[in-house]
């Protein structure tokens, strides 16, 4: 009988969900998700699309939406804005996300105010819904530190990883992939910024690692499709491994993260599927997928489900 009620609360707890199947929110435009797995719930962050004609970016935001079964989302509101970042002018742009000391630490791309061009901030939180509050006061990767094609945008896309023997990396990048160590604080660069060569790498790098393997996964291309190449370590060599999803026709952009849940795989990812989707009016959606035997990714099509 006590059995029974945890049961039926815990299914109520998950219908309390909204509603179901892609893309995961279907009033708003949202892009660039990251994906947080914590207290047996999965998080997704997004950044809203509010472009209001579809000629180019406007981003001031990032939601955050959970989920019980990855079928069913709850919208949990704003996370946080690029003007959590006080020295940010706009663009709450492609972000991740890991837990670490029991915090919370989120790394986003913003334009940089004094430098006109995209920088990469630290926000922490004790939740993982937040606040978020700005961990430093000023960017962690700037584009003066690191300038190589003057275009601007060179610093983007953050993606964080926390090897197993707790050693904190941070990928990103623009037309160069570039990384660095991350010191235990999660605040500091530790060592040189490295540049990597990958085949046509565009963006949105992805770090994961499954049963020994780690996984840098990445937009190729342009229109973008998302690729990736395998290793027995976090720094490379890098084996390339071929495509993982196309590009959604009605936008040149794909941004994907990874996530295990409940023993199942899954890769989050946008496209421009809502009434109305664009170039700039994109969707945040998820497929679940099987790695093969031999723990190569296979082409995962996207879905309406
Ligand atoms: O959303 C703005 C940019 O578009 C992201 O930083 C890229 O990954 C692409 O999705």
């Amino acid at each position: 009988m006590f059995k029974r009620a945890i049961f039926t609360a815990a299914a109520v707890l998950c219908a309390a969900s909204a509603l179901a199947g892609n893309p995961l929110v279907k009033d708003k435009f949202t892009a660039d998700p990251a994906v947080l797995v914590d207290g047996g719930r999965a998080y997704v962050y997004a950044g809203r699309d509010e472009s209001p004609d579809d000629k180019g970016y406007v981003m001031n935001e990032w939601l955050v939406l959970s989920s019980c079964d990855m079928k069913t989302w709850k919208e949990h509101g704003t996370a946080l804005r690029y003007d959590t970042f006080a020295w940010a002018k706009d663009s709450a742009w492609a972000s991740d996300i890991v837990k670490h000391g029991g915090k919370y630490w989120f790394f986003a791309t913003v334009t940089e105010r004094a430098a006109n061009a995209k920088a990469i901030g630290v926000a922490v939180s004790d939740s993982p819904t937040g606040p978020f509050r700005d961990a430093i006061g000023k960017p962690l990767v700037t584009n003066a530190m690191t300038l190589q094609t003057d275009i601007g945008w060179d610093d983007i896309d953050p993606t964080v990883f926390v090897d197993d023997d707790g050693t904190p990396y941070l990928y990103w990048g623009n037309q160069v992939l570039k990384y660095a160590k991350l010191k235990k604080n999660m605040t500091e660069l530790d060592g040189p910024i490295v540049t990597e060569g990958l085949p046509q790498f565009t963006e949105a790098p992805y770090l994961h690692k499954r049963q020994g393997i780690y996984y840098l996964s990445y937009s190729r291309d342009w229109p973008e499709y998302t690729v990736y190449a395998t290793s027995d370590k976090a720094t490379g060599p890098w084996r390339y491994r071929g495509k993982i999803m196309d590009a959604n026709k009605k936008t040149k952009t794909v941004h994907h993260a990874f996530a295990e849940f409940n023993g199942k795989s899954y890769v989050v990812y946008h496209n421009a599927d809502l009434p109305n989707g664009g170039e700039h009016r994109r969707s945040v959606a998820v497929e679940e997928f099987r790695y093969n035997a031999d723990g190569t990714i296979p082409f995962i099509p996207q879905t309406a489900e």
